[in-house]
């Protein structure tokens, strides 16, 4: 019911067009329902007593009327199409809004395949449901009730005699319409899986090769298709069923109509164009039931996708703005505090994957966060800009919990370079400028710079021109690490981001893009998440993060002497020899000059 409402709110802007559609619809239903009482006029009144002019007027009423009610039937369609495509669009714009204020708690659960089948097919069904309502969905009843009532004004006993059959009739219908919802939604379910399996393998066909695993993945993919097949199947030889049983109901109708029609008809109870007239209502009876048996499958699989849709309407964010949320109105220092943090994703197991994070980072500091795969690096930034809500603990921005915050506000003072760089199809521009398309040329250029990207750029043809392709294709790993570091620059950044984002870079480049982010004025605070001890050398606190705790935290020379851990790592990496670190400290200085 909730639903009928919630779909019933999305057609009311559309409801001058929806019942202009439904009134073309009634006239054309009343119209249907006059032929048959004109073909009685014409047996009884014109041939039974040889009159032509009955015969070819009632004839010319039948043609107009017919013409007329074509030409109502066409404005039906055309307004019904306009009502179910723009509730069709609304739905669209409604959901993919939606999606983009989901928090990526929310993504994680939601498959990208599903998603897109409840933003394309499932919308489709809803769209074709509310077309067919508008259209035959309205018509068949409507010409059922009115033939009903004029089969009783033509003969009440023999409507009477026909009642048990429609009575089974409407029966065997409202049967076939509850069977079949359960059918429909488990074919959707089906969709969704092969929906899923067909996203991750075109996204990742290259590696399904790369790894001889086509076999694998076609198994896969067949397991999912062949499940949607079985089941398509079954919901399609079910409703086969369907269509003949209808048929019988009204084949019988019409002998019992001749059989008993024609006895009374010649006992003079009857006319001829009576019992013609009745058999042609009990056409117009039964045909709408067979329409409706055969619509019933639109209408079950367009209530099984508008629940679906639905679903993701209400889904509600994990993270949302407070009411009361506030924004910085100056600019920010930067001062980030991690108090007390511990953190774990909601779904699969509760062990935390952050715990008890304590991290001071002062405004224009870089901090370096080191650790093994898996330690929770990624975890602890992404907890900066919200993407995830801490468990427990807080973590404020200049003494202001980000919980307090207004997401947008909080986004703008981050600039992020997350661990996989994701460009955009479009001019190497258009991606350096996607946080701030408002961006001048030199603006663009400075920031491409100091990302170490502007020679790479220029030296190809088009420059700034030249087009990048569906998620960075033609470029290399690096290539897309150094503009995507351009672009978190360009916003200019209080506290900046970088999660791995010079891993695909050589080491001597990595040097340079540091020694430009530490020469901009002021400094931003900086989280540099790496694995390489080098890239760490130079910042102003390292922390060792290992299974989600800090293990230690200090500046190199500090940790290097009191920590074991970081000169486990500092010596798997570099080499035990301590001069190793200032043969890579004069180079960075050289590089520098
Ligand atoms: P990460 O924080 O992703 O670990 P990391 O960034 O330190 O590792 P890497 O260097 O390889 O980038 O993951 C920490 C733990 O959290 C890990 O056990 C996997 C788990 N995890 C989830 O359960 N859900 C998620 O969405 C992510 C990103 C991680
Ligand atoms: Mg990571």
């Amino acid at each position: 019911m909730n639903l009928i409402l919630k779909l019933a709110s999305f057609c009311r802007p559309y409801w001058k067009k929806a019942l202009l559609a439904l009134l073309l619809l009634s006239s054309v239903v009343v119209m249907d329902l006059s032929i048959p009482r004109l073909i009685q006029r014409i047996i009884d009144q014109g041939i039974a007593r040889h009159d032509q002019a009955v015969v070819i007027h009632t004839a010319l009423i039948m043609i107009c009327l017919s013409m007329l009610s074509a030409l109502f039937a066409i404005g039906n369609n055309y307004f019904s199409v306009q009502v179910g495509e723009s509730v069709a669009r609304d739905l669209r714009d409604a959901l993919f809004l939606k999606i983009q204020t989901f928090s990526f708690g929310n993504l994680d659960r939601q498959r990208t395949g599903q998603l897109m089948v409840r933003l394309t097919s499932d919308i489709n069904a809803v769209k074709t449901m509310i077309q067919i309502s508008l259209r035959i969905g309205t018509r068949a009843p409507l010409l059922m009730i009115g033939s009903l009532i004029l089969m009783v004004n033509t003969s009440k006993i023999l409507a009477m005699t026909l009642l048990p059959l429609l009575m089974g009739t409407l029966i065997i219908i409202v049967f076939f319409i509850t069977k079949m919802e359960p059918l429909f939604r488990g074919v959707q379910q089906k969709l969704d899986k092969l929906n899923n399996v067909l996203q991750e393998n075109v996204a990742g066909v290259r590696l399904v090769k790369a790894f001889v695993r086509s076999g694998f993945e076609e198994e896969r993919f067949e397991t999912a298709n062949n499940a949607l097949t079985d089941c398509s199947i079954r919901v399609t030889k079910f409703m086969a069923a369907m269509s003949p049983a209808l048929t019988v109901c009204v084949n019988a109708g019409m002998v019992i109509v001749i059989w008993s029609g024609g006895l009374q008809a010649i006992r003079g109870e009857l006319s001829i164009g009576q019992v013609v007239a009745f058999t042609n209502y009990l056409l117009t009876t039964m045909t709408p039931l067979i329409l409706m048996g055969m619509l019933s499958n639109t209408w079950a699989a367009g209530l099984v996708s508008a629940r679906r849709v639905n679903e993701i309407l209400e889904t509600s964010s994990e993270v949302t703005d407070k009411p009361d949320a506030v924004i910085f109105h100056e600019k920010i220092r930067g001062r980030i505090v991690f108090d007390n943090v511990s953190f774990h994703y909601g779904s699969g197991s509760d062990e935390p994957v952050l715990k008890n994070i304590n991290l001071v980072a002062e405004p224009g500091e870089v901090v370096a966060i080191l650790g093994a795969t898996g330690a929770g690096k990624t975890s602890l930034i992404d907890l900066i800009p919200r993407y995830y809500d801490v468990t427990s603990g807080k973590i404020t921005i200049d003494e202001i919990d980000i919980r307090d915050l207004k997401q947008e506000n909080l986004f703008a003072q981050c600039g992020i370079v997350p661990q996989e760089s994701i460009l955009f199809s479009g001019t190497v521009r258009d991606n350096i400028r996607y946080g701030r398309p408002d961006a001048t040329e030199e603006e663009v250029i400075a920031a491409a710079k100091a990302a170490q990207a502007h020679d790479f750029i220029m030296e190809r043809p088009l420059g700034y021109d030249s087009r990048v392709e569906q998620r960075g294709m033609n470029l290399s790993g690096g290539q897309k690490q150094r503009i995507a570091i351009a672009r978190a620059l360009l916003i200019k950044p209080r506290i900046l981001i970088l999660d791995d984002s010079t891993s695909s870079v050589d080491v001597e480049t990595e040097i340079r893009i540091q020694n430009a982010l530490a020469d901009q004025m002021p400094r931003q605070t900086t989280l540099l998440v790496t694995q390489r001890v080098s890239t760490a050398l130079k910042a102003d606190k390292i922390v060792v993060l290992d299974k989600g705790s800090i293990a230690a935290l200090g500046t190199h020379q500090e940790l290097l002497i009191s920590n074991q851990i970081y000169r486990e790592i500092y010596d798997s990496q570099l080499g035990s020899a301590s001069d190793i670190a200032e043969v890579r400290a004069d180079r960075q200085e050289s590089i520098k000059k």
